[in-house]
């Protein structure tokens, strides 16, 4: 017995350095396996923005984390001064101030936002500092503006000479209802997906033409203009900021997406909310863009025109969104 059990033992003992060798090899491979995991990084961003996307899209094939590539990508529109939205030449308010709204919001859950900031041309930029550098989430007004100094933003003038004679022009009529679709348009809300699996968000605007001072609309409001939920999916919101509030969009959408539904059925579940809260064919606009962690992206607005601008594998191209009407 003694023998035998020698035997056995030293059997399973045998039989052990020959096998735990091999599993240690597997679970050495799987691990590498897992540990290399690579995602295709992608970037999405609301309206047609080649260029603020393509950026975003290099510098994430470069290796860059999903917030930097989302600032980097919407500084291009901020200082495009052809894009009355948004940052420098963006449209004033009924006083003829361009002033700023925007927000950031990383993998972690931590975000930044600035609210009607004057004289500073990058906000997306200096949201992402307000999240980092200061125990805040959001500043506001001059509060903003003087952080940004400190920071070594150098002041500038957004009021392009563009803007300012539209601006003179409306002040002829004073209309109040200015439309916000694609001959009027160009809020950036960017979503963003690293190559470590990780997604963020930037949203930036000049918010909408001719409002009252001090009015800030959606696209700084965390959960209403942006939302990411590292391990869900993230929404961004374009349109009249009021409607989008109202519903918290952004933020409904990736509960829905937590919830089971696809990007898209989660995009037009919020559209049909807002319009739930109208009687017939709505007079404006809202349109949301959402990504789940796959990259299955969804989109949806309540009028027709809205587009949204998606990278991945080097290829930049610009979608066109279904809509309600
Ligand atoms: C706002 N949502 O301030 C922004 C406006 C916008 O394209 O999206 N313009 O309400």
């Amino acid at each position: 017995m003694k023998r035998r059990n020698f035997l056995d033992q030293s059997t399973i003992g045998f039989a052990g350095l020959l096998i735990s060798p091999n599993i240690l090899c597997l679970n050495k491979k799987k691990n590498a396996v897992i540990d290399n995991k690579k995602f295709e990084p992608f970037a999405v961003s609301t309206w047609n923005v080649p260029m603020a996307n393509n950026i975003a899209g290099n510098q994430l094939d470069n290796g860059a984390n999903a917030l930097d590539a989302a600032v980097k990508g919407v500084a291009y529109e901020e200082a495009n001064i052809l894009n009355t939205t948004v940052g420098k030449g963006g449209s004033p308010d009924r006083d003829g101030n361009v002033t700023l709204d925007a927000c950031v919001m990383n993998h972690e859950g931590n975000c930044g936002a600035v609210l009607a900031v004057q004289n500073i041309t990058h906000v997306a930029a200096l949201a992402k500092e307000v999240m980092i550098q200061t125990p805040h989430v959001i500043l506001a007004g001059e509060g903003a503006r003087k952080f940004a100094i400190n920071q070594g933003y150098i002041p500038e003038n957004l009021l392009s000479d563009e803007s300012k004679k539209a601006w003179e022009k409306w002040l002829k009529n004073k209309d109040f209802k200015v439309k916000i679709n694609v001959e009027n348009h160009d809020t950036i809300g960017m979503l963003c997906c690293d190559s470590a699996g990780n997604l963020s968000g930037a949203c930036t605007t000049s918010g909408l033409a001719y409002k009252m001072p001090g009015r800030v609309g959606d696209s700084p409001i965390i959960g209403s203009g942006l939302f990411v939920d590292n391990s869900v999916g993230g929404a961004v919101a374009t349109g009249l900021g009021e409607e989008v509030i109202k519903t918290v969009g952004s933020f409904l959408i990736v509960e829905l997406m937590r919830q089971g539904r696809s990007p898209q059925e989660a995009c037009e579940e919020a559209i049909q909310r807002i319009l739930g809260k109208h009687k017939g064919k709505p007079d404006f606009q809202v349109a949301y863009l959402a990504t789940n962690k796959k990259g299955d992206i969804g989109s949806y607005s309540i009028a027709s025109g809205f587009s949204y601008t998606h990278y991945k594998n080097k290829i930049n191209k610009n979608i066109n969104s279904g809509s309600v009407y």
